[in-house]
């Protein structure tokens, strides 16, 4: 039997913060995980160093459910995103492992394909709406089939979603930026926006919208309302999700579409919102709700009750949970859609390989196991760089959900 041989903690910034988990068994073959957690990365790191890696030394790499339970039910302290991200980290490797030892892409492993291709969602941005439609055409010229659509709030500083450069990273400075909100103007300003985005659109393209936590459930449901004909694929977050009860006020208003879960990293932080159907989109991350193992039990959960996959896919998921996701999505019933932002060619010369974009759609690497390749010596020209996600703030100076 092979034996865990060696655990890797692996931190680089190529552009953006990733944490990297390696497993070497006996065997000499390796597998990746990642694990990064945005603006919080050092715990997940430390977490794996100090109280993971000893607990793997030894053990059957072929044993995932096992060593899921033994790190999950072992640690007697539940949940939490350090924790799941953690353990996370770990079951991925060991599926990188599994379909390398295999000969197979880790798909197959899944029960194989269940579709020809993913269907992405990238994200368009603008200063203005005139930025906005442009950047939508943009996007709808490189064979994009679905749209996310976010533009700044007028008199407010730094809206979330609009990008500088070429690829949108909220986690840009050494302490948290501060950014204005105010409900009332994003209630205004948003839905109309939206409609000229949906105009220019015609039929045919899906068109996203992320609300990211800031309304209460009853100003989600106005909003969910206002946009009803502009027949959004969903709205994502539209309140904070901890109370999942929340979500059953939205849904007596509204026939929007409503996708949350992108924060939340257990079956048990999204097992009312499906059991209810209060949602429709599930977004939990094979890298933050617990692996491979753990996703494939809240999408099975959600295939029950009709609630579909939405997996979050922002650039600060390492090319590893890209290549992680698309294996997952291609092979589940009850996929929806997985958000795509890509990432930086610095990034993707740190990560090779991986899945492969064509006509909007994501192809998982037929390469046994993920398929991605990480470069140690490219890595460590990378040093990590301390960087926080922003806050927001009312008009009155409190405190909001950025
Ligand atoms: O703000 O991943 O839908 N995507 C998102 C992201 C999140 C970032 C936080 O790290 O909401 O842009
Ligand atoms: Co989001």
């Amino acid at each position: 039997m092979a034996t865990i041989e060696r655990v890797d903690i692996l931190v680089t910034s190529p552009g953006r913060n990733f944490v990297t988990l390696r497993i070497t068994t006996s065997d000499g073959v390796t597998g990746l995980g990642d694990a990064t957690l945005n603006g919080r990365e050092l715990a997940v790191a430390a977490y794996l160093r100090d109280h993971l890696a000893p607990l793997l030394a030894g053990r059957d790499p072929a044993r995932i459910e096992d060593t899921w339970q033994y790190l999950y039910r072992g640690a007697y302290w539940r949940r939490g995103p350090v924790t799941m991200t953690a353990i996370a980290a770990v079951d991925v490797a060991l599926w990188d492992i599994k379909g390398k030892v295999a000969g197979l892409p880790v798909y197959q492993l899944l029960g194989g394909r269940s579709r020809d291709g993913v269907l992405v969602y990238c994200h368009a941005s603008g200063a203005d709406v005139p930025a906005l439609l442009d950047d939508v055409d943009a996007y709808r010229e490189k064979g994009f089939r679905a749209i996310r659509a976010q533009a700044a709030v007028p008199g407010l500083s730094g809206s979330y979603g609009v990008r500088k450069g070429t690829i949108y990273e909220p986690a840009a400075t050494a302490l948290p930026d501060e950014q204005g909100w105010d409900t009332e103007a994003y209630l205004d300003f948003a839905p109309r926006y939206l409609a000229a985005v949906r105009e220019r659109l015609g039929s045919g393209i899906h068109l996203l919208h992320d609300v990211h936590h800031r309304l209460t459930p009853i100003e989600a449901a106005r909003f969910g309302k206002s946009v009803e004909e502009l027949r959004l694929f969903w709205m994502e977050d539209p309140t904070p999700a901890e109370n999942q009860d929340a979500f059953r006020l939205i849904r007596q208003h509204t026939t929007t579409p409503i996708a949350t879960g992108e924060v939340l990293n257990s079956i048990w932080d999204v097992r009312q919102l499906i059991t209810e159907q209060l949602i429709d989109y599930v977004r939990t991350t094979v890298v933050h709700a617990g692996g491979i193992t753990h996703l494939r039990r809240i999408f099975d959960l959600a295939a029950l009750y009709q609630v579909r996959t939405g997996s979050h896919g922002a650039t600060d998921l390492s090319p590893v949970s890209t290549a992680a996701a698309v294996h997952v999505d291609i092979a589940v019933s009850n996929f929806g859609i997985q958000e795509h932002m890509g990432h930086t060619e610095e990034t993707l010369n740190v990560f090779r390989g991986g899945p492969r974009l064509e006509n909007g759609m994501l192809h998982p690497s037929e390469e046994p196991g993920l398929g991605v390749e990480y470069d140690d010596e490219l890595a460590a020209r990378y040093p990590y760089e301390p960087r926080y996600l922003p806050v927001a703030r009312r008009l009155d100076g409190s405190l909001h959900d950025w």
